[in-house]
């Protein structure tokens, strides 16, 4: 039985969080208070497993410089493995400055350091490595400069060959050439499907997922922000719904979302029961100042408020 669920952050970020009284464009603005957090999404996805009691959790990735030994030392003193590979430059920084007024976020994303073709081995052989103990591999977030747009596609078919069930969550060029290697899960959100589908299933969103479910992606949840999540498991259609909350920060829900759907499938549950305890860490994730954070009384809360019904095309 393998225990371990390992994280893949190819672009690893510290996330800083600023909370300002209102953002206001072309203005100087005093921050009321500033947070600091390892993130990027596999981190969020790697911490919010911890949270959830999932006790055996790696992290990989690529980390660099003062930035790169910030975030693996963080996540190290949260009790979560941390086997980064060495890039050169700087890891990057994340911005996300929560207006007080209206709650809004609005996120400024550094695109990363450059990774050369010897660091993408080194990485390689570490997943591989790291898969073959792993239940799921769980590959999230933008792709570093130096990247190849098929190397998700290359991950997947390693973690596969190691026996682990991949999991894929990106968006744009990286996810659509990951489709044909066919992860065991994505989680595209809307904005993200629709382009994926361009041109198929008449902008249609129920054939959209239906058409990659039948093209071997056995698990395909679309995440609709307050709206809760559609999904298509195993041909299975479901709609996720959510209660009404007053967020104070939605940046990492997706990432929340992963994580509890890795968390029951790597336990062998029902699709039901991992789209609720997915649904329930997200809108946790939400009720949190930082991104990529549950607190186990928030989810305990509201895991008997998702509900899982039929998705009726
Ligand atoms: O999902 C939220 C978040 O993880 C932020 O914490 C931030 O680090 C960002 O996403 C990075 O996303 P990217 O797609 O650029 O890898």
């Amino acid at each position: 039985m393998r225990d371990t669920i390992t994280t893949v952050t190819l672009n690893a970020a510290i996330d800083k969080t600023y909370y300002v009284p209102a953002l206001v464009k072309g203005t100087v603005m005093r921050a009321t208070e500033v947070l600091s957090m390892a993130g990027g999404k596999g981190v969020n996805v790697a911490r919010v497993l911890h949270q959830l009691g999932h006790s055996d959790v790696v992290a990989t990735g690529f980390a660099a410089g003062y930035n790169g030994r910030f975030l693996v030392d963080r996540i190290r003193e949260s009790g979560i493995g941390a086997e980064f590979v060495e890039a050169n430059g700087e890891s990057r920084l994340c911005l996300n400055f929560i207006d007080a007024a209206d709650s809004s976020s609005t996120e400024i994303l550094e695109p990363g350091p450059q990774v050369e073709d010897e660091h993408i081995a080194a990485l390689k052989s570490k997943v591989s490595e790291l898969a073959q103990r792993s239940a799921v591999v769980v590959l999230s977030g933008s792709l570093p400069k130096g990247a190849p747009p098929s190397l998700y596609a290359e991950l997947i078919e390693l973690v596969r060959a190691s026996g682990a069930e991949p999991f894929l969550d990106t968006s744009g060029a990286p996810l659509a050439q990951a489709l044909a290697a066919k992860p065991a899960f994505i989680k595209p959100n809307e904005d993200e499907i629709v382009p994926l589908l361009a041109g198929q299933c008449d902008g249609n969103l129920f054939e959209g997922v239906k058409s990659l479910s039948t093209h071997g992606i056995r698990n395909v949840v679309v995440t609709l922000g307050g709206d809760g999540a559609a999904a298509i498991v195993d041909g299975a259609a479901y709609r996720v719904t959510i209660p009404k909350l007053q967020a104070v920060n939605t940046v990492g829900c997706g990432d929340a979302f992963v994580a509890g759907y890795a968390y029951g499938s790597s336990r062998g549950w029902s699709a039901e029961a991992c789209l609720r305890h997915a649904a329930a860490a997200g809108c946790a994730n939400a009720l949190s100042t930082v991104a990529g954070d549950v607190k186990a009384n928030d989810f305990e809360a509201l895991l008997p408020r998702i509900t899982i019904g039929e998705w009726l095309a």
